[in-house]
């Protein structure tokens, strides 16, 4: 973890289960583990993430992204890495990285870290996948992965992510059903829970049909070290943040002249 690190210690993962959901990322594109933080954990990670939100208003950073979603329920937070040191400690989680490894293996980088909060009264965005967005298809390996942090319960009625069963195999577009959302499901997992979804699975926001309960999730995303991240980090991070990060960070950051060359990871790094 990253030396400023304000995070709870990692609550150990039952081995067996861990291996479990890592067969199932393999084989199906997708798995969920519960439990990855407790009650405490999610709640502070949360009041925090709304503390970004109104941060990232607060320098000009709009949270509605009208290209995005069709209407402001949707709450946006880019760049969380600069916003707390909190998310900075979250995205090196060892569980996380555990799961990242699994699938892009000990050279990784990382591409992205959001948030979207799906109010009452939100609608899906356009149905992607997240490696068609970074590269061009056709998309024969997992290069990309989203490890999803679930600040609140998700289920279908708040809005869960839905998600298409089997399209992680989807080479080209072209193999997308013509009407995708009539075949997803929604991924359901309780608060605190991670889900991990490797970048060719198809997908969108669900709509959030309750009165009122918010669905907040966290999407880290990560990237094997040949392909440029999302993010351009050396631009998005301030200088006194990325003088803050430890080593292992920068190097995850592309921080460093070496950008994404080959890494060499260390053997004392998740
Ligand atoms: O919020 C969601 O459920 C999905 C968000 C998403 O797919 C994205 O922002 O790329």
């Amino acid at each position: 973890m990253d030396g400023t690190s304000p995070l709870p210690a990692a609550r150990p993962c039952d081995p067996s289960i861990l291996a479990a959901a890592k067969a199932r990322l393999a084989e199906d594109g997708w798995c969920a583990l519960p439990d990855v933080l407790d009650p405490d954990a999610t709640r502070d990670t949360l009041a925090r993430l709304w503390a970004a939100a109104a941060e990232s208003e607060r320098r000009g950073v709009s949270t509605y992204i009208p290209r995005l979603d069709p209407n402001d329920a949707n709450v946006r937070v880019f760049n969380l890495l600069e916003l707390d040191p909190l998310f900075r400690a979250l995205i090196l989680h060892p569980v996380a990285v555990d799961l990242v490894r699994s699938l892009l293996g000990p050279d990784w980088l990382i591409s992205n870290f959001t948030a979207n909060i799906a109010r009452p009264g939100s609608q899906s965005m356009m149905v992607h996948s997240d490696q068609s967005i970074v590269v061009p298809e056709p998309w024969h390996h997992p290069w990309t992965l989203n490890i999803v942090w679930c600040l609140t319960d998700m289920r279908f009625e708040n809005g869960a992510t839905l998600f298409l069963p089997g399209s992680h195999r989807f080479a080209t577009r072209a193999e997308l059903p013509p009407d995708p959302v009539t075949h997803m499901r929604p991924f359901e997992a309780k608060a605190g829970s991670i889900v991990a979804m490797e970048g060719r699975v198809w997908r969108t926001s669900g709509a959030n049909i309750t009165a009122d309960e918010d669905r907040a999730l966290l999407f880290g995303y990560y990237c094997v070290p040949f392909l440029r991240p999302q993010v351009n980090w050396n631009a998005a991070l301030s200088p006194e943040t990325q003088a803050g990060v430890g080593e292992e960070l920068r190097t995850r950051l592309g921080l460093g002249a070496a950008a994404n060359n080959t890494l060499a990871p260390r053997k004392d790094w998740n």
